[in-house]
């Protein structure tokens, strides 16, 4: 049973202070990765304060590419430097937590149409590793490179690996409907196009809506929690709001 639990890059740094950690929450976070010892696990991080940060300096979205080079490993290097931080974090808890840095392993096609290769993420789990991959840059044709969410990633990897299970730990406990509720259910976009609005302007790639489009196409239900409900998920539970 393949599991997929993203860690919303929101969650896991400062979204404010360029490339700054949230270091007690990704502390805690990796601590209820390790307790929970879930087979089969897949883990994803978004950008947060590093990707998002250089991505909107450098004008790159998932629609806009950039050719300069510099800009291109601006975005990534933060990348994988958040990505060392999030694996060191877990190597503390004893996770056997292995990079995948989408990057090398990805491409967009004229249409957009995303391929991400997967063997070796499948391998990992074979081998008892916990793969960690996170939004990127990714080589798209006519476009140069653009921004490569965690979002996406969850979606690929969850259709490639057939996953089971699939989770966004976001700072908030659930999609939000107007009056700041959670939502326990979604399954048609139309049913909450109304309350989700536009994202903030340091997210390049589309906040919630986003979110909830792609999991929507999803072959499995996926779960929107908050950091709290991290172990409720992992331990089999439906926190927050069911997607699809
Ligand atoms: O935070 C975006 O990943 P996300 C990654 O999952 C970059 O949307 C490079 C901005």
């Amino acid at each position: 049973m393949v599991t997929v639990l993203k860690l919303g890059g929101s969650v896991v740094t400062e979204k404010d202070r360029p490339e700054t950690l949230d270091d007690d929450t990704l502390a805690s976070l990796s601590a209820a990765i390790a307790a929970a010892d879930v087979e089969d696990l897949v883990v994803v991080h978004g950008g947060g304060s590093f990707g998002h940060h250089h991505a909107a300096e450098r004008g790159v979205s998932s629609t806009e590419g950039i050719r300069d080079v510099d800009g291109v490993m601006a975005v990534h290097g933060a990348m994988t430097t958040l990505n060392r931080f999030v694996l060191s974090r877990l190597h503390a808890e004893d996770v056997p937590a292995l990079p995948v840095h989408p990057f090398s392993a990805a491409a967009r096609d004229a249409e957009g149409e995303l391929s991400l290769m997967t063997d070796q993420v499948a391998t990992m789990l074979d081998e008892g590793f916990v793969p960690v991959l996170h939004g990127d840059g990714v080589v798209h044709a006519g476009e140069g490179v653009t921004v490569l969410s965690g979002d996406e990633i969850v979606a690929a990897l969850g259709d490639a690996l057939d996953a089971d299970r699939v989770g966004l730990c976001s700072t908030v406990p659930g999609v939000l409907d107007g009056d700041d509720e959670v939502i326990p259910r979604i399954d048609a976009f139309d049913e909450v196009a109304d309350v989700l609005g536009v994202s903030d302007a340091t997210d390049v790639t589309g906040g919630m809506a986003a979110k909830v489009r792609e999991l929507l196409a999803l072959g499995s239900p996926a779960y929107v929690f908050g950091p709290d409900d991290v172990d409720a998920f992992l331990a089999g539970e439906e926190p927050g709001t069911r997607i699809g």
